[in-house]
């Protein structure tokens, strides 16, 4: 039975919202968005963000934020000094011999053309979050967080709770738990919910009486104490919304042999075209919740294929095989118990394979246009999109349309240095290596941010923290300084009110740390340019004023600053192309060179049509083409495949690699004069 701990919360008592307190909640599984950038639509808005309600002010000051801490750089008077030396000794361990990649076995990549890396640790990927300890269960969960949409004063409201939501619980393998609660608001009205935190096999259940159950059976596998967060939304105000914790501990029963043996799980596979005589590759991922790990089989074993064990991560295994005819293949996986291995679990993955020619696109290559005009057509790189059954044909395609690449997730922190000391370097430096082999011209993303941080950052102390951030910046861009030209120095320093993000940067330096970032960035790559990556840039807000007064305050600081990314995350409804040609304006105006650097066109809305979507992204590259400041066009993502909206079809190819009216739209613009 569930053991039920009692203990006091006081539901109203919200603090000051911590950065602890936040870096717990971006730890969470589901509060990540992975593979992705900036704010997803998973999320709440604001929810990953600082929570930090009613943050006043313009970017001309920091109202009230910290004061700057020490670090090697005098911050008096609110602008920063000349940089002093690195750390020494450093911080952190620094790269070395023992980071650096191994050529990987064949047998796990699609690459064909140049050595495909790995690194000696494993692949890179987010890090878990830190385990929590009995320590962290003792003190109980952590207070509730407020969290606002940009304008909402909740001066007044009272805010929603849940009531029957328990701090703590604790609970044997094996059982049964359920977490039963109700949104209630004080004003009266109706408060709602969201639930952002999942567990295999959990469900959520509606009671029919206002209340919902959480429902989860942990097994061996899920020993240890975790935390699940509920957001309850306000009655009167949507936009306010309070993320309250349940602390969990799941501990193994005096007879672990008395847990039921459920049959193992294979992780979801999408059906994937790829091209005839090209290698395909699967990553197969097999689990058990008891903690055992299964057997896996395919029973239609394509002629010529391997299938080997991950060296690394015991429940992967690696299919590689060469279809030499067109048709699909519905291969059949089958992952078997450990210790009975009659209790299987099934699964598919369809593959189809289509000859080289249902791939030829009409017309000039974007490149080849983009070229000739002396302009530059990128695309974010999906990270090791060579493990992938499509990868060969991902990286033809990209290399055949583009002459610029931002990797999307590869140079992010959590990836490239996920623990102290501990660097990932194989997909970057295969991405590297693939762009040179192609002359396509490298855009490096994104070194200081507020997300995708490591937990080992967010837990820092704070006044090593300008120390860390310049560490960082150096050994990246000293890494790579033959190759990557263009640098998203800072990304998303300001909330949608205008006002600096309560990042764990700003927690430590204030705005100075934007300035600290770029003279960073100019000392370890005196050649690079360096790019402010923002997005809504493209409409009238107090963000974008902001964007401004940050801009000119860099440029009357002397903080060496050379141009600003344009992110673009569109929907098909957007038509403020005036606005959008008039930022650029202010930026060219400023002596900035201007780079779209992430844009995408979601088809969210019911009717959006393709139609639609091409006619936006031909607008933007016209407006672009106009404007003489206007140095590159990249989209975040190129094949409706592999994007982080691609429930949305956001992009110029299609699932399948086709062209899309999009597609034929930029190849139009681009062609004219
Ligand atoms: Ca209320
Ligand atoms: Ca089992």
């Amino acid at each position: 039975m569930t053991l039920l701990i009692p203990s006091r919360r006081a539901l109203h008592r919200v603090p000051t919202p911590r950065a602890n307190l936040l870096a717990g909640l971006l730890a969470l599984p589901l509060l990540v968005a992975c593979g992705s950038d900036s704010a997803d639509d998973g999320l709440p808005p604001g929810a990953g963000q600082t929570g930090g309600s009613a943050t006043s002010g313009g970017g001309d000051g920091t109202d009230g934020g910290p004061t700057t801490t020490g670090g090697d750089t005098g911050t008096s008077g609110g602008v920063p000094a000349e940089l002093g030396p690195l750390p020494s000794p450093p911080l952190t361990e620094a790269p070395s011999a023992d980071d650096e990649p191994l050529v990987q076995d064949g047998r796990f990549h699609t690459g064909t053309d140049i050595p495909v890396l790995v690194d000696r640790l494993g692949p890179p990927g987010p890090p878990p979050p830190t385990p929590l300890t009995e320590a962290d269960f003792d003190a109980g969960a952590p207070e509730p967080v407020v969290v606002t949409d940009p304008g909402v004063d909740a001066t007044g409201n009272g805010l929603p709770f849940f009531e029957g939501l328990e701090p703590r619980v604790a609970l044997r393998a094996g059982e049964l738990l359920e977490l039963r609660f109700q949104p209630v608001d004080p004003d009266g009205g109706v408060a709602d919910d969201f639930f952002p935190t999942f567990y295999r096999g959990a469900r959520y259940v509606d009671n029919d009486d206002g209340s919902t159950s959480f429902l989860w059976r942990p097994y061996q596998a899920d020993v240890g104490i975790r935390d699940f967060v509920a957001f309850a939304t306000d009655a009167q105000q949507p936009g306010l919304r309070v993320a309250y914790t349940t602390r969990i501990k799941v501990e193994l029963p005096s007879d672990p042999a008395s847990i039921e043996n459920v049959p193992p799980f294979i992780n979801g596979n999408q059906p994937y075209t790829v091209r005839v005589g090209d290698p395909v590759v699967a990553e197969i991922t097999a689990t058990d919740a008891n903690g055992t790990l299964p057997m896996l089989e395919i029973a239609n074993l394509p002629p010529g294929a391997t299938l080997v064990a991950d060296r690394d991560r015991p429940e992967v295994h690696v299919l590689r095989y060469v279809p030499d005819a067109a048709g699909t293949t519905v291969l059949e996986l089958i992952a078997r118990d450990a210790l009975e291995p009659s209790l299987t679990y099934t699964d598919t993955l369809s593959i189809d394979a289509r000859p080289a020619a249902a791939f030829q696109r009409e017309g000039a290559r974007l490149r080849e246009l983009a070229a000739a005009r002396d302009f530059r057509i990128g695309h974010a790189s999906s990270p090791r999109y060579y493990t992938r059954p499509d990868g060969a044909l991902y990286e033809d395609t990209a290399a055949a349309e583009f002459n610029l690449v931002t990797p999307e997730n590869a140079m992010k922190w959590d990836y490239v240095n996920p623990f102290p000391g501990d660097y990932r370097w194989a997909d970057p430096d295969n991405l590297v290596a693939w762009a040179k082999a192609n002359d396509v011209a490298l855009h490096g993303h994104a070194l200081v941010w507020y997300a995708q941080l490591p937990p080992w950052i967010l837990e820092s102390d704070v006044a090593d923290r300008e120390g860390l951030m310049r560490e960082h910046i150096d050994r990246l861009l000293t890494r790579y300084a033959d190759d990557v030209t263009l640098w998203d120095v800072v990304n998303e320093a300001l909330d949608d009110d205008g006002a600096y993000r309560r990042s764990v940067w700003f927690e430590a330096m204030g705005e100075n740390y934007v300035d600290i970032a770029f003279r960073q960035a100019r000392a370890s790559a005196p050649n690079a340019t360096l790019i402010y990556n923002e997005y809504d840039t493209e409409v009238s807000s107090p963000k974008v004023d902001a964007t401004f007064a940050l801009i000119d305050r860099l440029q009357a600081n002397g903080t060496p600053l050379d141009g600003i990314g344009f992110q673009m995350h569109l929907f098909s409804d957007f038509d403020d192309y005036d606005t959008l040609a008039a930022n650029m304006a202010e930026v060219a105006a400023r002596d900035l060179d201007i780079y779209i650097t992430e844009l995408d066109v979601s088809l969210r809305d019911e009717g959006a049509t393709e139609a639609e979507q091409a006619a936006i992204y031909e607008r933007v590259l016209s407006i672009c083409l106009e404007q003489p400041r206007c140095r590159a066009l990249q989209s975040w993502g190129f094949t409706d495949r592999h994007s982080w909206r691609a429930r949305w079809n956001p992009l110029l190819l299609d699932t399948s690699y086709q062209t899309k009216p999009a597609y034929e739209a930029l190849q139009r613009r681009l062609g004219e004069n």
